[in-house]
């Protein structure tokens, strides 16, 4: 038997090159390869930067779906299904709308693959493939398999879970509704095992928020300690109230962390139930204990909510070059389906597309909803111009100075090229085709 895994891309713009900061290894494949027994051939085409070959010989196909790959995951389905070979889904987007995927696809899996994996594979073997399999959430115990990646010449980051979900409930927040607002935490040991397992020096924690259970988090920074490594990871800015926290953070190899500012404005902060965190008054303080500790801030802001005008992306800008930010993301709000966002837009009669990631002639970059206070165009616009300000060359030569010293010798060299490319990334992403080209040869 043999099992063919598919990651697909968002789409592709004819002739255009893949967008080179996106190439990571994906972690997901390597868990679905190591839940699948050793009798079971497998392969992996990754649609970002190889094709297809559609008529390879296999048994099942497994799409990994995200709300932005869905169209094209569906149409991948469907050249699949047309040889008669079943098509299996599973992650954030058949999670957040199952009774949409089902119809794409000869069967579901809803929550973690780890419980019902192997259920859907006796099935599979009996003929009798159910339309909908419920895995549970949280529970995880085993080591993702790599040796799918090789020959795919991935950036040399290796992707580490050292939990999954969060304990919070922002709006707009896909985690939080895959996971019913609760964090569950890995067994340190499994990390300690999966990271030292691990071919690159530098590592990715991927957790959505590292440091959602403070003690936990000190816990497994000790333990990580020994290795030796440099990690990147995502938490929030509260993290900064805690000084042993950053302090073990640092020791055990913390280089960047990515925090999620999301906005600057309080009554923003409110409306996306993001008000957590810490009082306005002491962010500024906050960003400087981080970067005095010796770590870099990836920041992200988000675009779109009521209060957002063209002097609120400025101010997030201005926020951000105060900084000296390692580097930032402008993005607009999306509402990803079945979030409480998505619910409150379409109450409201704002959404744009009812289902922006199946609409024709829909891109990435596009806003799908109409803000209060600017255009869906202009909101789109103001976020391009911010991403290509903030990746200017004055701005990075004073961001980049800015930095000598905030982290080690080796990140401030990759600081350059980083967010060179970012820069030239920036109209690369804008406007690609969701779902789109999909025949189109990766360069
Ligand atoms: C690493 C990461 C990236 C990396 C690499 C992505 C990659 N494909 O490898 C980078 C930085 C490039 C990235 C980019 C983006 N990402 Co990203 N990313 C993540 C992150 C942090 C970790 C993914 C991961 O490895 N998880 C660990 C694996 C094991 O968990 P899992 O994928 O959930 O898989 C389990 C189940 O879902 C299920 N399952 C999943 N797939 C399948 C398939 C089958 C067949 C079955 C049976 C089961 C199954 O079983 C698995 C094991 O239990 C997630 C958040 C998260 N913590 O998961 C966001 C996340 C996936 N990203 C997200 C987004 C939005 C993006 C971007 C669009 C951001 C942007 N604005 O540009 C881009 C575009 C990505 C693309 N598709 O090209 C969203 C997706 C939301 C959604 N509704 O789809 C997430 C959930 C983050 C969030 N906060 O909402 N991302
Ligand atoms: S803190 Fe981050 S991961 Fe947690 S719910 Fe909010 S946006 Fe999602």
């Amino acid at each position: 038997m043999k099992i063919t895994f598919i990651l697909p891309a968002i789409g592709k713009k004819p002739g255009k090159k893949y967008i080179g900061t996106w190439k990571m290894e994906p972690l997901t494949i390597a868990v679905l390869k190591a839940l699948t027994p050793d009798d079971i051939e497998t392969e992996l085409f990754d649609d970002r930067t190889e094709l297809i070959d559609y008529d390879t010989k296999t048994d099942l196909v497994c799409i990994t779906v995200e709300t932005y790959t869905a169209k094209r995951s569906y149409r991948i389905a469907e050249k699949f299904r047309e040889r008669g070979i079943p098509v299996v889904m599973g992650g954030y987007h058949t999670t957040l709308c199952p009774e949409e995927a089902v119809l794409y696809c000869d069967s579901v899996i809803v929550g973690n693959a780890e419980t019902v994996w192997n259920d859907m594979l006796d099935d599979l073997k009996n003929g009798s493939l159910k339309k909908v399999y419920r895995g549970g959430i949280g529970e995880y115990d085993i080591q993702p398999d790599k040796s799918i990646f090789e020959g795919k010449n991935y950036l040399p980051v290796s992707l580490v879970e050292t939990g999954r979900g969060c304990c919070h409930s922002c709006e707009f927040c896909s985690i939080s509704k895959f996971y019913c607002s609760k964090y569950y935490s890995r067994d340190h040991g499994l990390i300690v095992d999966d990271i030292k397992k691990s071919k690159h020096r530098y590592t990715f924690l991927v957790d959505d928020n590292l440091v959602a259970d403070r003690r936990n988090a000190i816990s497994l920074f000790e333990d990580i300690t020994p290795l030796n490594i440099k990690w990147a990871g995502q938490g929030t800015l509260s993290m900064a109230k805690d000084e042993n926290l950053l302090r073990t953070m640092k020791k055990s190899g913390c280089e960047i962390i990515l925090i999620g500012f999301e906005s600057l404005n309080k009554a923003n902060l409110e409306q996306m139930n993001k008000s957590f965190n810490y009082a306005i008054g002491e962010r500024d303080e906050l960003v400087k204990r981080i970067h005095d500790a010796g770590i870099g801030i990836y920041a992200t802001f988000v675009f779109g909510y009521d209060n957002d005008d063209e002097r609120t992306v400025n101010d997030a800008l201005e926020f951000a070059k105060k900084h000296n930010f390692y580097t930032a993301a402008f993005n607009h709000l999306l509402p990803f389906p079945n979030t409480a966002l998505y619910d409150r837009l379409k109450a409201d009669n704002r959404l744009i597309y009812d289902k922006w990631w199946l609409a024709d002639g829909y891109n990435y970059g596009e806003l799908a909803f109409e803000p209060k206070l600017v255009s869906a165009e202009k909101m789109s616009r103001l976020c391009r111009d911010a991403r290509k300000e903030f990746s200017s060359a004055k701005t990075v030569l004073s961001r980049g100075f800015a930095s000598l010293g905030r982290t080690s010798p080796l990140m401030w060299g990759l600081f350059w090229g980083m967010n060179l490319r970012l820069g030239e990334e920036v109209d690369q992403k804008m406007n690609v085709p969701i779902g789109e080209n999909l025949d189109e040869l990766p360069k």
